[in-house]
């Protein structure tokens, strides 16, 4: 167990029962031409956090923990997406219409990819989710469940939408979650600072956060310490 440095206070990390999850950095998202745009949102902000995102996944990737990615999508006949959910969007830029990416949140097509940089390595999971928290209709909890995971770090967009969704579906789950901070982002910076200080307040009520360098100085102590004792 290694003691990181967190807000609102230091977080017991424990790098053998941790878990990446990185959610929806898909081109929908962060491109112009996808879901996020059709939205009005400015995606710039959001390609800021690959730089900061693909440094978190290669420390998990070379301390061998889990990386687990999620994409908000539907499947092409729509059947897994409520009208409540597909009506809120404005005729011709809604979930299933055609897009300079495709269909827009599709499965299959090339909005609903994660972006180049961020590819899933062989092996790592991605779940397919429905919905804005990971947790819904998907077979996240058993996988988790089946590699003996109890705390996750989250990184992804958007933070106030299915980033804290998710982080709160797993404190619910009795997961301990930490967010980085630098690894996600929202169209609106005050909706970042906003979800991020709600999830960290009351002791931690949802979770802790965190910047990546500080979780990637957590994995490489533990590292150092595993090699220590092997040595002993
Ligand atoms: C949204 C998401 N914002 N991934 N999805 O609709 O946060």
């Amino acid at each position: 167990m290694e003691t990181i440095a967190a807000r609102p206070f230091a977080f017991a990390f424990d790098p053998s029962r941790v878990a990446l999850i990185v959610i929806d950095m898909q081109r929908d998202f962060l491109e112009p031409g996808g879901f996020g745009a059709s939205l009005g949102n400015d995606v710039s902000r959001l390609q800021a956090i690959v730089p900061a995102t693909a440094r978190l996944i290669a420390g998990f990737r070379a301390a061998g923990r889990p990386v687990i990615h999620t994409r908000e999508c539907h499947r092409p006949d729509l059947a897994d997406c409520p009208p409540a959910k597909r009506l809120r969007g404005a005729p011709g830029l809604r979930i299933g219409d055609a897009g300079p990416m495709g269909r827009i949140l599709i499965a299959g097509e090339p909005g609903a990819e994660i972006v180049p940089e961020l590819q899933p390595a062989p092996g790592e999971s991605v779940v397919d989710k429905p919905g804005k928290g990971a947790f819904c209709a998907t077979d996240l909890g058993a996988h988790l469940e089946a590699l003996g995971i109890t705390q996750l770090v989250f990184a992804g967009v958007t933070t106030e939408v299915c980033v804290q969704t998710t982080m709160r579906e797993a404190n619910d789950r009795g997961y301990e979650c930490l967010i980085a901070e630098d690894a996600t982002e929202s169209y609106f910076a005050a909706f970042k600072h906003a979800a991020i200080d709600m999830m960290t307040a009351q002791g931690a009520i949802v979770g802790w956060a965190t910047e990546v360098a500080t979780i990637l100085a957590g994995l490489e102590a533990a590292k150092a310490s595993r090699r220590a004792e092997a040595s002993l």
